[in-house]
């Protein structure tokens, strides 16, 4: 396996899995204890959703890359797979991963947003790096489920480690031709924070705070990779959403929790 730094090598996971995360600011969890049939349970309705790409509407289905050309998808994106696709929720893949963020985040959880990325062969396109905390709030966590075992060569995560603890750093703004709206910080700036990459083995995922900087490697591979990412926040407690019931409502929110107003909607 090639990876940039080898692999986790010196990075300290010992300790339950709370006290790896909070200290490293992403987890890799080789083992979800999934079965192949619940991870086909989930590909089955994401692959339903990804034949409808082109007839979706462009705030729900984007390419996340800058790219010119209007017949290629170098990073397919739909946001909101669990609000086109409720099944998705009674899938033995997404209550796992709920009790994951609970653990994790040391909390009830509640998902606040989910979106999947099937980034196809043959047409490359690497994440670019970001915080997600460039989209709005800086706590909760991701849960970036693949749907395959994958390596660098697939397009696996890639995270600077510490870097949750560190400031919320300037992004730079991207409009793709599409007009789809990409936060990103400079490669040369995050190379030199020494990243890793994080290859998971089939029934694994990785996990990682909101302001862990972040990116992910193209596919240079033999088949589409696929990955879905549930985001989740702590749920507010009986008293606050009781609160939270009587404000105004807010027109519409996006992945991060903010207003669609506040800044762009995508991860
Ligand atoms: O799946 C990917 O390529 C990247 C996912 C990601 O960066 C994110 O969910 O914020």
């Amino acid at each position: 396996m090639i990876t940039e730094r080898s692999e986790l090598t010196g990075l300290d996971l010992t300790g339950d899995r709370r006290s790896a995360f909070d200290r490293l600011g992403f987890l890799p969890v080789p083992d979800l204890g999934l079965s192949i049939g619940d991870l086909t349970e989930v590909e089955r309705l994401l692959d339903a959703l990804f034949d409808r790409y082109r007839d979706l509407p462009g705030e729900i289905a984007h390419d996340r890359a800058i790219n010119d050309d209007p017949d290629v998808v170098r990073i397919p994106e739909i946001v909101r797979c669990t609000e086109l696709e409720p099944r998705l929720l009674a899938t033995r893949a997404f209550h796992v991963v709920t009790a994951l963020a609970d653990e994790l985040l040391g909390h009830r959880s509640q998902m606040v947003f989910d979106h999947a990325i099937f980034k196809p062969v043959g047409a490359a396109g690497a994440t670019s790096w970001h915080q997600d905390s460039a989209y709005g709030r800086d706590t909760g966590l991701a849960v970036w489920l693949p749907l395959q075992m994958t390596d660098v060569s697939d397009g696996c995560m890639r995270y600077v480690p510490f870097s949750h603890l560190g400031p919320n750093h300037e992004h730079r703004l991207d409009v793709t031709p599409q007009g789809h709206r990409i936060w990103h910080l400079d490669d040369a700036l995050v190379d030199g924070m020494d990243p890793v990459s994080v290859p998971v083995p089939l029934g694994g995922a990785n996990v990682h705070a909101r302001k862990t900087i972040h990116g992910a490697w193209p596919n240079t591979g033999q088949r589409v990779r696929k990955a879905w990412i549930t985001i989740f926040a702590k749920r507010p407690s009986r008293v606050q959403r009781s609160i939270d019931r009587l404000r105004p409502r807010r027109r519409s929110v996006d992945r991060a929790g903010t207003t669609a107003g506040d800044r762009a909607t995508s991860n």
